[in-house]
């Protein structure tokens, strides 16, 4: 499959939210789907063409190309959200918070888009609140079960805020963590929140932030099913556009940068003075305007670079080399920056489903935690950078017994 850089000039497209013609940030080519694990290297593969655009009218990055939904999002989903003890405690912490939020409430009802394995509901099924998981991917969302966390195994947009409405009742607090940015038509998700929040109700939104992105340089997380990278900017034209205020916004640790938009339907002046603050630190930064993401652009072909010239150095050196982690996020820079079996040996990993595949595209082999345990490769590209915290407290006698991590944003280096 070709993987050349597209000319620009023959990329046009249209703002999903506006339909207002967008300007392209950067185009990385044909690329397969993140979370499509093969069986065997030689089966088929999907490709689309990986680029991302900016839309000067919402101020809102998103993907000029996208990939329908049933595609990446149905009953072999591969990406279980309880994988990471570090995710499970922010969620769980999160849990805590809505359940202060709904506490006082006559008959609260607490919604999550994007429940994936009840990693955060499970904490509120618990404590007996009244909740629905909305997840379309069938296999992730049976380990709720466990859990008594309810599910509805559906795509989250107006329709099915409607079915929810008349099945259940008005909702006190919509929440969705890293699945809002995932759908392309989020008018209808605005429109559906709106329907199904009550009155003094709560949608709570959680992704990457994307100025922690740009900052960085963490180009992965570009790939098909983060349609959308969200800033205050953004968030704020959106909410107003659907008659809803931003109030609040509250910056997590997790994922590289994330933030925490607390949206309140109606218009409201009681705004927290932190997403004023935020709001002017994104004008400094330009990024109301294309002219404020060419240097994250640049910054792009640099570090790949700079990624191939360490990984190749160390070839030279006859060094193994294994990745840490095969994510979704991996196929964005694996692909992009050709690197292949020859030079990731493989991909330790936790995941059973991901466990005997081979990464999409590149095809590098997917072996157990187990044997990265029993080999000890001298050097270990942390694929799952994200969780550099959590994954260097577990390998601590790895890297006590000589063992080096290559840590790729936002500089190239080895600790
Ligand atoms: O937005 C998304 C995020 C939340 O999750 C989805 N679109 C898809 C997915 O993205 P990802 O695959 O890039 O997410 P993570 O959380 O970076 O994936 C970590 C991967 O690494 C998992 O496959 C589990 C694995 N892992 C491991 O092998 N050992 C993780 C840890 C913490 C470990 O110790
Ligand atoms: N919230 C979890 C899972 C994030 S992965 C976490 O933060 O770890 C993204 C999830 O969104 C997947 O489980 C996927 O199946 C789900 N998803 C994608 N589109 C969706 C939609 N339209 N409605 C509800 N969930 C959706």
């Amino acid at each position: 499959m070709p993987n050349k850089r597209s000319s620009q000039s023959k990329i046009k497209g249209y703002c999903k939210i506006c339909r207002q013609p967008t300007q392209l940030i950067f185009s990385f080519g044909q690329k397969p789907l993140a979370n499509a694990f093969l069986s065997k290297p030689e089966d088929q593969e999907f490709f689309y063409h990986l680029y991302l655009v900016f839309c000067p009218v919402c101020q809102l990055v998103q993907l000029g190309d996208t990939v329908p939904p049933e595609k990446m999002f149905n009953d072999q989903y591969h990406f279980i959200s309880s994988t990471s003890r570090d995710m499970s405690f922010h969620f769980k912490k999160l849990a805590f918070q809505i359940l202060k939020l709904v506490s006082k409430k006559a008959k609260p009802f607490v919604i999550e888009i994007g429940s994936n394995d009840g990693i955060m509901l499970r904490y509120l099924a618990a404590k007996g609140i009244n909740h629905l998981g909305v997840e379309p991917a069938g296999n992730v969302a049976d380990f709720s079960q466990a859990y008594q966390v309810n599910v509805l195994k559906a795509f989250f947009n107006q329709a099915t805020a409607r079915q929810i409405y008349h099945q259940y009742q008005q909702a006190d607090v919509i929440y969705g963590a890293n699945t809002i940015s995932h759908i392309e038509d989020l008018n209808s998700v605005f429109a559906g929140a709106q329907d199904l929040l009550k009155k003094d109700g709560l949608l709570i939104i959680e992704d990457p932030y994307f100025p922690d992105i740009v900052r960085q340089y963490s180009f992965d997380q570009i790939y098909d099913e983060h349609v959308f990278f969200f800033s205050a900017l953004a968030i704020e034209k959106l909410a107003n556009r659907h008659n809803f205020s931003l109030v609040k916004m509250e910056s997590q640790p997790v994922h590289g940068g994330s933030m925490r938009y607390f949206l309140q339907p109606g218009k409201t002046r009681k705004k927290d003075p932190q997403v004023e603050s935020w709001l002017k630190q994104e004008h400094k930064l330009n990024l109301d305007k294309i002219e404020g993401y060419h240097n994250f652009s640049r910054g792009i072909d640099k570090l790949t670079g700079d990624l191939k010239t360490m990984l190749y150095k160390l070839k030279k050196q006859k060094q193994q080399i294994v990745g840490y982690g095969a994510t979704a996020k991996s196929a964005t820079l694996l692909n992009y920056a050709r690197i292949g079996p020859e030079i990731l040996a493989y991909i330790s990993e936790i995941t059973p489903t991901k466990i005997g595949k081979f990464s999409p595209g590149m095809h590098i082999p997917i072996k157990a935690h187990q044997e990265f345990q029993r080999d000890r490769p001298p050097y270990t590209l942390l694929l799952a950078w994200n969780h550099q915290e959590e994954i260097l407290a577990k390998e601590k006698k790895y890297r006590a017994q000589g063992g080096k991590f290559i840590v790729i944003f936002p500089q190239v280096r080895i600790i």
